[in-house]
């Protein structure tokens, strides 16, 4: 078929390395930048198969979010603007790890499988992040949608919550929104304006936020968003990617990880700040206070802070709602103990992976999910949107019951619920503490983090380690669930889990403890017994101090 022969002519121009094989993880294919080509190519023909089947737009997006500059990565988007089915990452893996020569016959089976109808018409939506590598790959993404016949449209610079809006957009033929970046602006900062207007007393104190951009596509996006918003935020950007480089000493994973300051972010005692990553997919927020010491919010304190709002605004309004947060094994075990006991709020928790977390909060009339790490977003069900609806146009009810509706209905829109968003997620922060009336510390201070420490051990095959749970209990190797067990036991208030990661070649650990000493110690302890019974490789890991 002449559709095939393109397909083996342009594929000649995106040659796969013999030999190399990937795998589609937890957030796509992420490596370095120059192994990537064929990778594009093929995930290009991959999406065009996807509408074909779902008879829908499907997204590419080409970043590799806080992964260094020299990396890059690639991710599909599912018609609703979710990740793609489980199923078709099997699929991108096999597509991607075909030789040259069997690259065909690899379409085909995926074809044959899924029952594709060729005749069917395609649609791709393309966008990228501002890695230098970026622009070429994505065209190797057109050029593998085109071989098939696809149609693209491609966004150029867009954060991957932007293309994730823009499917789905284009998916609900509008109801969500206009598929442009001009109403994804329009939306975001019309019900950000809504809810912000008319809060008496506001400083411009409270107006101002500084934002680290990581030198990445977030800056570059916040930039085209501020005039729209600049009556109610004022957002003083540093590492707008001008000179920085990206991800560098900068941005939400470096915040969280080394629990410091970003570089280039110059912050007076007890100011608001938040950092991006480098996709603009998640965000953590922070500050130092009168002595120096440095405070970090991060998705726990984000999950709480939105679901106690909904929560009052639903009680306030008399509906009848369930608010849930879905957590994982990271979240901080006060974060926890706060929503379940004091805000009365259920709590589940899922595997790591934005994934696992979304189709969790699926269940739920509102489901509240955040990742430790400052992905996530708030999904409200169609029946719970339609009640809120209803709410604001009922002319029976008082007007305490209406206000706390118009500020739901804001709520709702102002959230990206096809996927974490760090700039609709940081639009609602700004939102919510401006209504609340409360600073950055009042926020911090709902509850005390738990000193906690994450450490990565390498060991020879990390698939050696099963985990159930929720990812909380290690299954396999032999032992090694006994001898975490043990080591909290010696501490007090204190939690540890181990997992393989699903973006690098190492087991993570996590411990947490009363004092700080107590969690550095048990994660060392718990990475000695990672080390020892799960095959280390290399040094044994030593005490942190
Ligand atoms: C990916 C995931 C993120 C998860 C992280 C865990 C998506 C879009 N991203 O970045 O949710 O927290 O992996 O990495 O799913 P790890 O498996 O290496 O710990
Ligand atoms: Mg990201």
């Amino acid at each position: 078929m002449a559709q095939f022969d393109e397909v083996a002519q342009k594929s000649k121009l995106h040659p796969k390395p013999e030999g190399l094989t990937l795998q589609y993880g937890t957030a796509g294919f992420r490596t370095n930048a120059k192994h990537l080509d064929h990778i594009m190519f093929r995930m290009g023909l991959l999406a065009t198969l996807r509408s074909k089947k779902t008879k829908s737009t499907i997204g590419v997006m080409v970043t590799a979010s806080h992964n260094p500059e020299e990396d890059n990565g690639v991710k599909l988007i599912d018609p609703m603007g979710e990740m793609v089915a489980a199923a078709w990452e099997e699929y991108a893996t096999q597509l991607a790890n075909a030789e040259q020569e069997h690259l065909l016959t690899a379409l085909k089976d995926i074809i044959e499988k899924e029952d594709v109808s060729m005749s069917e018409a395609a649609s791709v939506y393309i966008g990228r992040d501002t890695r230098p590598s970026s622009a070429a790959l994505s065209q190797a993404v057109l050029d593998g949608v085109s071989s098939l016949g696809g149609k693209t449209h491609d966004y150029g610079l867009v954060s991957t919550p932007q293309l994730h809006y823009m499917v789905c957009c284009c998916n609900t033929k509008g109801r969500y929104g206009s598929a442009t970046l001009e109403g994804y602006y329009q939306k975001l900062s019309q019900a950000f304006l809504q809810l912000t207007q008319n809060v008496p007393n506001r400083t411009d104190d409270q107006k101002r936020l500084l934002l680290d951009g990581a030198n990445g596509i977030g800056a570059l996006k916040m930039r085209e968003l501020e005039p729209f918003i600049r009556s109610e935020l004022q957002v003083l950007l540093s590492n707008d990617g001008s000179s920085g480089k990206l991800n560098h000493l900068c941005g939400a994973d470096y915040v969280k990880v080394q629990q410091k300051a970003p570089q280039g972010v110059s912050m007076g005692v007890g100011e608001r700040c938040c950092s991006f990553d480098g996709d603009a997919d998640r965000i953590v927020y922070y500050y130092t206070d009168s002595k120096n010491c440095f405070h970090l919010l991060d998705g726990d304190k984000i999950a709480t802070l939105i679901s106690t709002f909904l929560k009052e605004l639903l009680t306030q309004a008399e509906l009848n709602l369930q608010v849930a947060v879905v957590q994982t094994a990271y979240a901080n075990g006060s974060s926890t103990h706060y929503l379940e006991d004091v805000m009365k709020v259920s709590v589940c928790c899922t595997k790591t992976g934005v994934k696992h977390l979304h189709h969790a909060a699926q269940e739920y009339d509102i489901g509240v999910y955040f990742e430790a790490n400052g992905h996530g977003t708030v999904l409200f069900s169609k029946a719970a949107q339609k009640q809120i609806v209803e709410l604001v146009k009922d002319s029976n009810i008082n007007d305490e019951r209406k206000h706390a509706a118009k500020l739901l209905e804001n709520t709702v829109n102002l959230i990206n619920q096809t996927v974490g968003d760090a700039i609709s997620d940081m639009l609602v922060i700004e939102a919510v503490l401006a209504i609340r009336g409360m600073s950055v510390q009042d926020w911090d201070e709902i509850y005390t983090d738990l000193p906690n420490r994450q450490l990565k051990v390498t060991v020879s095959d990390r698939r050696v380690i099963d985990t159930t749970d929720a990812e909380r209990r290690a299954v396999t190797p032999e032992g090694l669930q006994d001898a975490i067990d043990s080591l909290v036991k010696k501490y007090k208030n204190a939690r540890s889990f181990v997992r393989p990661s699903g973006t690098e070649d190492v087991v993570r650990v996590y411990a947490e403890a009363d004092t700080q000493e107590g969690a550095d110690s048990l994660a060392h302890e718990v990475s000695l017994a990672v080390y020892r019974l799960a095959g280390g490789v290399g040094d044994e890991p030593k005490p942190l101090h």
